[in-house]
């Protein structure tokens, strides 16, 4: 039985990426005089390192015009990270990045249902904050019954642990929850902690989602383009009964097994 449904942000709940955090750090190179920029095509190749300093710091290994010391580069990628996060907490403020479609109406459904929800993300926490402090509802944090970021789980996705974190909050076992996520990071990293899950495809990952998955479609504002079909025929968007039953498709019987130690089907 679906009792939680746990929620990536950058890339689920909103084009973040592209919108967001990809003209952020632009910004904080320019404002640091760092003399490279990163485009379109190789933010898509970095975004398989989790993590903002992370993928600073890796991207630096190929950049030649890096600091030559390890000291000097993650001196750099704090600062630019630093920086990146205030310029993407701007631009979020200035209404500049909005919710996906279909993400707000599946949140209401939750609520009106009283299903809980909780976010599990890599992103620290101010970005999350600030994401939040944009919406229209005053009470947008309140709806989560935990949050998960970046600053709670060090070791990141693909690694489960910030899903572990989520289900020891919640007092639930992985089988009881569903995670919605873009990327194949976040999709392993809810796998490896037996979460099953739903993909959104994203701008910065628009191809078929790894197997397992419970099921994979083009955005949650729409019924059309989804693996497996909704089991309304032209349904408008998806929404909560069509997660529920995709999840109980996956997870009929709940009784008669451990649930960690099951594997994703
Ligand atoms: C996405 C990430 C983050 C963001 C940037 O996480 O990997 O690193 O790209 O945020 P998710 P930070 O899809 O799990 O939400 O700079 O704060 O890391
Ligand atoms: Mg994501």
């Amino acid at each position: 039985m679906l009792r939680a449904l746990l929620w990536d942000v950058d890339g689920t709940l909103a084009e973040t990426e592209r919108d967001g955090h990809l003209v952020a750090f632009n910004q904080a190179f320019r404002a640091m005089d760092v003399p490279w920029r990163w485009d379109e095509r190789r933010y898509g190749q970095l975004l398989s390192v989790a993590g903002g300093r992370e993928r600073l710091l890796h991207d630096m290994d190929a950049q030649p015009l890096a600091p030559e010391t390890a000291d000097d580069r993650h001196a750099l990628a704090e600062s630019l990270h630093r920086l990146k996060n205030e310029r993407y907490a701007r631009i979020v403020a200035a209404g500049g990045i909005r919710l996906r479609e279909g993400v707000r109406s599946l949140m209401n459904d939750c609520q009106r249902e009283r299903l809980p929800m909780g976010i599990v993300t890599t992103t620290s926490r101010a970005n999350l904050q600030a994401l939040m402090a944009a919406q229209p509802e005053a009470d947008w944090a309140s709806r989560f019954a935990v949050i998960v970021c970046g600053e709670d789980a060090p070791l990141k996705k693909p690694d489960p642990q910030a899903y572990i974190k989520a289900l020891q909050a919640l007092s639930l076992a992985p089988d009881e929850v569903l995670a919605i996520e873009d990327s194949p990071a976040g999709v392993a990293s809810a796998h490896a902690a037996g979460v099953p899950v739903v993909v959104t495809r994203s701008h910065y990952f628009p191809a078929p989602p790894p197997a397992g998955v419970v099921a994979h479609g083009p955005s949650l504002g729409r019924g059309d383009g989804w693996q497996p079909q909704p089991g309304k025929p032209r349904t408008a968007r998806i929404d909560l009964e069509q997660l529920a039953s995709w999840h109980g498709d996956a997870y009929p019987k709940r009784s008669d097994r451990s649930p960690t130690t099951r594997s994703i089907p």
